[in-house]
């Protein structure tokens, strides 16, 4: 079969004349069925591309496809050959790279070297972790004394759990489905993703890949669609689907919870964060300026693990505000392929107008502006797309909402402290758990403050520094679980103990 012919639009239509359709992919085929939706690039605000919406029908297929492929040719396949198509599909990410990249950035308008450096070499790389993983495994194994005097031996063997389904976010559209994705493929499960409305293209791309590569049917499906009434919640109910993974807003993942209850569906959640960093006194300032610039204004905000929350300590606290304000002035907002881009647009213009609410309460609440605050005046193909200026504001007290609720934009609030344990405290007031960043040249204190973070990282002099094999997740209500390398193995895979008497 000839996948790239069957959605030829996705790889033809990126000069922007007609929108490309990018249809759901079922048991190997793309169907031509679907109620079409728009698909809006961020940076220009005009639509390049229409989703086809899956119904309950189209839910159910995907559910048949998986289930035949779990029980058939990819969930019995020998783990060899298994590990080989994944790796192969690694391999094909990488060869069209070029499509990948214009995908991802026609959804987001994030600027082109931050799709080239983060976004689509991190989709091969899930692929090439997880498939490593599963070449690894170990399994423990016990002898046992039986009550009339002989021995047993018990040990687990790990099986698919069966149909698992994806749901993703837009802010690291790739990057976030294929971490579930891999991993869940490489324990031998079918999967059906439901992306984010908002970034249908590449996981449409990746069904082309899996054709390509040779999969088998149906063990990789895509279903487009929404949340609430569509394709998000048909997966969340289904009673074919044994486990749904999802990365998106905590109150997402409530309802998620609810909805997956009556079918007892196993459930790994990432969600929402409003995470802490701490600048000690005795910090690099220079590397600290540096790392949180990176850190708050990265993906324009869009990061679940980017500090919105800037502790400083007393004695460098004006110095490092200023330094953070020349960071923010020196971003240049614009489109994605213009040279000198650092900035890009929000996903949408809904999104825009949530930061921009924030961003006036934040005056309202008596912040301190320190620089930003509003939209910039673009020109060109640039003029339309959903931007704001990075933010800074000082002089809020952990009360305020701006200090307690995700904005998920280019911003951060930084107040002072004055000891290591009012840090700790101010860091942990919140509902949220997802990561922390510490700076501090005191290894010791590192070791100290990151054991109390309650959250699922802490990164020392450093931020989103990621090793795929370490457990990743949320405490709190930043998530459920953990997944990266055997913790994501864990999850997808049923162990089964066996005890033979011997
Ligand atoms: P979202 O929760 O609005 O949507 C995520 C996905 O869930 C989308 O595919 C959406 O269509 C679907 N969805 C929405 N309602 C649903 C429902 N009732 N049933 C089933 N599916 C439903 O999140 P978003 O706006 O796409 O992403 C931003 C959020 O994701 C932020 O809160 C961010 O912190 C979080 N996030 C967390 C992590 C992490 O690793 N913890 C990573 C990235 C993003
Ligand atoms: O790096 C990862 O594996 C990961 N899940 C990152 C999440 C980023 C949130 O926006």
């Amino acid at each position: 079969m000839d996948a790239a012919l069957l959605n030829k639009d996705v790889a033809a239509a990126s000069a922007g004349a007609a929108p490309r359709i990018l249809r759901n992919f079922v048991g190997g085929q793309f169907l031509d069925r679907g109620t079409p939706f728009d698909v809006y690039n961020p940076a220009t605000g005009k639509v390049h591309a229409r989703a086809l919406e899956a119904d309950a029908e189209t839910i159910d297929l995907a559910v048949v496809a998986a289930r035949r492929a779990v029980e058939g040719d990819w969930g019995r396949m020998p783990l060899a050959k298994r590990r080989a198509l994944l790796i192969r599909v690694a391999d094909r990410i990488e060869e069209r790279f070029d499509d990948f990249l214009e995908a991802e950035i026609a959804d987001t308008g994030k600027p082109y070297e931050l799709a080239h450096h983060l976004d689509i070499p991190r989709g091969a790389a899930n692929f090439r972790v997880f498939a490593d993983a599963i070449a690894n495994l170990s399994t423990e194994c016990f002898e046992m004394d039986t009550p009339d005097g002989g021995k047993a031996l018990n040990y687990a063997v790990r099986k698919p759990l069966g149909v698992v389904g994806i749901i993703s976010p837009w802010n690291l559209p790739l990057l976030l489905m294929t971490w579930k994705a891999a991993p869940a493929l490489a324990c031998g499960n079918a999967v059906i993703v439901k992306p984010s409305e908002e970034t249908p293209s590449t996981t449409t791309l990746l069904g082309e890949v899996m054709a390509e590569v040779g999969m088998p049917d149906g063990a990789f499906n895509v279903v487009h669609g929404f949340g609430p009434g569509s394709a998000g919640e048909l997966l969340t109910t289904h009673p074919g689907i044994r486990a749904i993974t999802f990365t998106g807003e905590t109150r997402t993942g409530a309802a998620i919870m609810k909805a997956a209850a009556p079918t007892v569906k196993a459930l790994s959640f990432e969600l929402g964060g409003k995470n802490p960093a701490i600048i000690f006194a005795d910090a690099n300032l220079d590397a600290a300026v540096a790392g949180l610039a990176r850190a708050v204004f990265l993906n324009t905000g869009q990061v679940c693990l980017a500090p919105e929350r800037i502790y400083v300590e007393r004695p460098v606290f004006d110095c490092f505000v200023a330094a953070m304000k020349a960071k923010a002035e020196g971003l240049k907002a614009g489109a994605p392929y213009a040279e000198g881009t650092t900035l890009g647009p929000l996903i949408s213009d809904e999104h825009r107008r949530k930061v921009l609410e924030y961003y006036r309460l934040a005056i309202a609440e008596g912040a301190t502006l320190i620089t930003g605050g509003g939209v910039p005046q673009l020109k060109g193909e640039a003029a339309d797309g959903y931007f704001v200026e990075p933010t800074l504001w000082t002089g809020l007290g952990p009360d305020a909402r701006i200090c307690r609720e995700e904005i998920f934009g280019p911003c951060a609030h930084i107040a002072p402290f004055d000891t290591e344990e009012e840090a700790i405290r101010l860091a942990n007031d919140t509902d949220y758990g997802l990561a922390s960043s510490i700076w501090t040249t005191d290894l010791a204190r590192a070791h100290r403050v990151g054991k109390e973070m309650e959250v699922g990282i802490s990164w020392v002099n450093c931020w989103f520094l990621r090793d795929l094999r370490t457990p990743f997740g949320g405490a709190k209500m930043s998530g459920i679980g953990r997944e990266g390398g055997e913790h994501s193995i864990n999850f997808y895979s049923e162990p089964t103990n066996i005890c033979i008497k011997l």
